[in-house]
């Protein structure tokens, strides 16, 4: 997408004309797109790409939120071979391990679970991206406590930290 085109965009989600968006504003922007996703979520998204931590996202920051959902759904579809509009688990797994993921089998069902609320063993695109997020903020954070290692020791205040910055 051009830069054109995409400040056309970031001008369209941007409703109150603040220069900058929240939560809320890219909340409905993504449900014009069809993608449902609760204030939390979006709060989350905010989170990951505010660089630097105004509290909402600039068109600098947009730049980079907008690649994200684009590179995201396009995993998305190209691990949907069939065009369902739905990943089966084996597919998530097989996306996942494209990435560079090597997840063992109770993390992964663990996180498979949580973002597939309706236990039916298929994902949407919502969830997919949902999911996406949460990986995100878990490597960054595991990254920040790690430094480079891979293990990290948390006391409980650390713990909190982490799983606050993570969901
Ligand atoms: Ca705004
Ligand atoms: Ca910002």
């Amino acid at each position: 997408m051009g830069d054109a085109q995409l400040k056309q965009w970031f001008q369209a989600v941007d409703q109150d004309r603040s220069n900058a968006i929240d939560a809320g504003e890219l909340q409905k922007a993504l449900a014009l797109g069809n993608l449902h996703f609760s204030l939390a979520v979006c709060a989350h998204i905010i989170r990951i790409h505010d660089k630097d931590n105004s509290g909402t996202i600039d068109f600098k920051e947009f730049r980079t939120l907008h690649q994200f959902l684009t590179d995201t759904q396009n995993k998305f579809f190209q691990a949907d071979k069939e065009r369902r509009g739905k990943l089966i688990k084996a597919e998530v797994s097989e996306c996942l391990k494209k990435q560079g993921y090597t997840l063992d089998i109770p993390a992964f069902e663990a996180m498979f679970r949580a973002y597939n609320p309706e236990r039916n063993g298929q994902m949407d695109l919502t969830c997919f991206i949902a999911m996406m997020i949460f990986l995100q903020s878990a490597n960054a954070t595991f990254a920040a406590f790690s430094q480079g290692g891979n293990r990290i020791s948390l006391d409980y205040n650390q713990f909190l930290y982490a799983t606050a910055n993570v969901v």
